[in-house]
């Protein structure tokens, strides 16, 4: 292991590439013209829904004063999803402070029949978060409170717009950690990652939302608030009816609250990243890893070399150790005794070594090393954009099959992308596979779609495994459920938001067979 040698060239690297701030990036972004969604689907027709009056905007006034945005140039970035591929028309952006206002917004727009996208932080990747036509936006923006925290159980309670980073930085005042972190942990709020059902990082260790939230506010479209903010772990009262709020993408319900459990922060952290040299070996170090770190194990993640080539090339990362390998694996082992966790990690990274699984590696657990060797993996998504338009998939696929649908859809889109790479949450089973192309390009969407969906159902994956179907991915969402589900689904969007105004156009497929 030359890992001196790659720690020494980690202490020379510019540690501030990561703090870049977003707000630069996002705004000269923001500047390239990004269609209209409704003139890129043209066949898609708008719903049945009222149109914005100036009345609609006098009783929004009275109701949330001073927080009611018309001015279009202030409205861009609300219309505008963070990959610049969906725009919506809205006139309005209304950003009420507290659940009532929330409730008497909902009630308001039901009975005129209002169309409504809730927002929050507005970094979805599926077009989920920005209308479609002229949708009102209902941003969480305001709602920002953290409304306690018991150090004891873990358990803390906040408004829907927090964003998920202030959660971690406060929680770590007391010495616990979120059950969630993903790159977008900057700007995302945590009633978005509910809504979304966001995964991320440390889901291997932590396991999903519908774990740890343990309870939430939601307010339905017809203004009804329900309370189901419990903080106790075991409540078998009924049904869980929070779960339904978890996933829903905004088409359920405004949620306005959560309660979330929060484990203990890990004393000790150690971080790996190592070179491989093809994708069986990414499995062979997985399976080991889980049997020789065992319990303190808590991420697992690859990259491949044309993932690598996006942080090196796009975002001038330097990458920890040598950048000519196929295949990097990045392991995060956390526990509560350092000397015992280095031992443990140590002795598995030697063992990888000896039998030739691991060809090169580094490993650190320095606060600052930990967090650039992170930065190079969390940052491949902002670095994709560099390339102009980003063909965005994030799929779950049984592993014995999971790379082969890089190699795939890179032997099928040859000559028409700028590249296709693939890297994620490989413990999961969750692959990212992204191609991008200096210009959105339809015949290179119709190489991708539907092959690369059929390709995944054809593997028994699914076609959507954390980022949700938003506008993009809804009418695909036979090739991952079934009729049966689907018609369920739409008969609790009956229930609860009967006229459609909760996020019309997402989630729920044009067609409900
Ligand atoms: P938004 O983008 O504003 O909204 C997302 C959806 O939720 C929309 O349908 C919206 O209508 C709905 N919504 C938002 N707030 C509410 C609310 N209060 N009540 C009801 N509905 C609401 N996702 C992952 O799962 N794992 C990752 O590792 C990950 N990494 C990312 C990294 C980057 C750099 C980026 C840009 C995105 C990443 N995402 C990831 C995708 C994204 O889903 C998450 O960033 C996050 O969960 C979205 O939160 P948000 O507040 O930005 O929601
Ligand atoms: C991540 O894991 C996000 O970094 C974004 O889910 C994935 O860029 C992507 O495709
Ligand atoms: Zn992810």
């Amino acid at each position: 292991m030359k890992a001196s040698y790659a720690l020494r060239r980690l202490l020379s690297n510019n540690y501030s590439l990561q703090c870049q701030t977003k707000r630069t990036f996002y705004r000269s972004f923001l500047r390239q013209t990004v269609p209209l969604t409704s003139v890129r689907y043209p066949n898609l027709k708008r719903g049945g829904y009222s149109a914005l009056t100036d009345k609609d905007l006098s009783v929004f006034e009275k109701l949330i004063p001073g927080r009611v945005l018309t001015g279009s140039s202030e409205l861009d970035g609300y219309n505008t999803d963070w990959l610049k591929t969906c725009r919506g028309s809205s006139q309005v952006v209304l950003r009420p402070k507290t659940t009532e206002e929330v409730s008497a917004i909902l009630k308001y727009c039901n009975e005129r029949k209002l169309a409504v996208v809730p927002q929050g932080g507005n970094t979805g990747l599926v077009g989920g978060s920005v209308p479609v036509f002229d949708e009102i936006v209902v941003s969480t923006q305001l709602m920002n409170q953290i409304i306690s925290l018991d150090e004891i159980s873990g358990t803390l309670v906040c408004e829907a717009g927090c964003i998920l980073g202030n959660l971690s930085d406060h929680v770590a005042e007391s010495n616990l950690i979120m059950p969630l972190d993903l790159g977008a942990k900057g700007s995302c709020h945590i009633g978005g990652n509910l809504a979304t059902n966001a995964g991320g990082l440390r889901l291997l260790r932590y396991g999903s939302l519908h774990g740890s939230v343990l309870g939430l506010e939601a307010v339905l479209a017809s203004g009804e608030v329900v309370d189901c903010l419990s903080t106790l772990r075991k409540d078998n009262t009924g049904y869980d009816v929070k779960q339904l709020f978890i996933g829903s993408e905004g088409t359920l319900g405004l949620i306005t609250k959560a309660s979330i459990l929060c484990p203990q922060k890990p004393n000790a952290v150690n971080v790996a990243f190592l070179g491989c040299d093809s994708f069986e070996r990414v499995l062979d170090i997985f399976k080991e890893s889980k049997m020789k770190l065992g319990e303190i194990l808590s991420a697992f993640e690859f990259l491949d070399a044309d993932a690598i080539a996006v942080a090196r090339d796009n975002l001038k990362l330097s990458i920890p150790i040598d950048d000519s390998f196929p295949f990097y694996v990045l392991i995060e082992s956390s526990g509560s005794d350092g000397t015992h966790d280095e031992e443990k990690m140590n002795g598995f990274l030697e063992d990888m070594m000896n039998r030739g699984y691991v060809i090169d590696g580094t490993v650190a657990s320095e606060p600052a090393k930990i967090q650039y060797i992170w930065s190079v993996r969390e940052r491949i998504a902002e670095g994709l954009m560099h390339d102009g338009y980003c063909y965005k998939y994030d799929v779950s696929i049984p592993l014995s099959h999971y790379y082969g649908l890089v190699e795939a859809v890179r032997e099928r889109t040859q000559g028409n992308t700028t590249r296709v790479i693939g890297y994620g949450h490989v413990g999961d089973s969750n692959l990212h596979l992204n191609a991008t192309s200096p210009e959105y390009s339809q015949t290179t969407m119709d190489l991708l779609e539907p092959f690369l969906y059929d390709w995944v159902a054809k593997h028994r994956g699914s076609i959507s495994a954390e980022h949700g179907l938003g506008f993009k991915k809804r009418d695909f969402i036979y090739h991952s459920k079934s009729e049966s589900a689907v018609r369920t689904m739409n008969q609790m969007k009956q229930v609860l938001d009967p006229n459609g105004i909760l996020n019309p156009y997402k989630l729920l497929p044009t067609v409900v067979r």
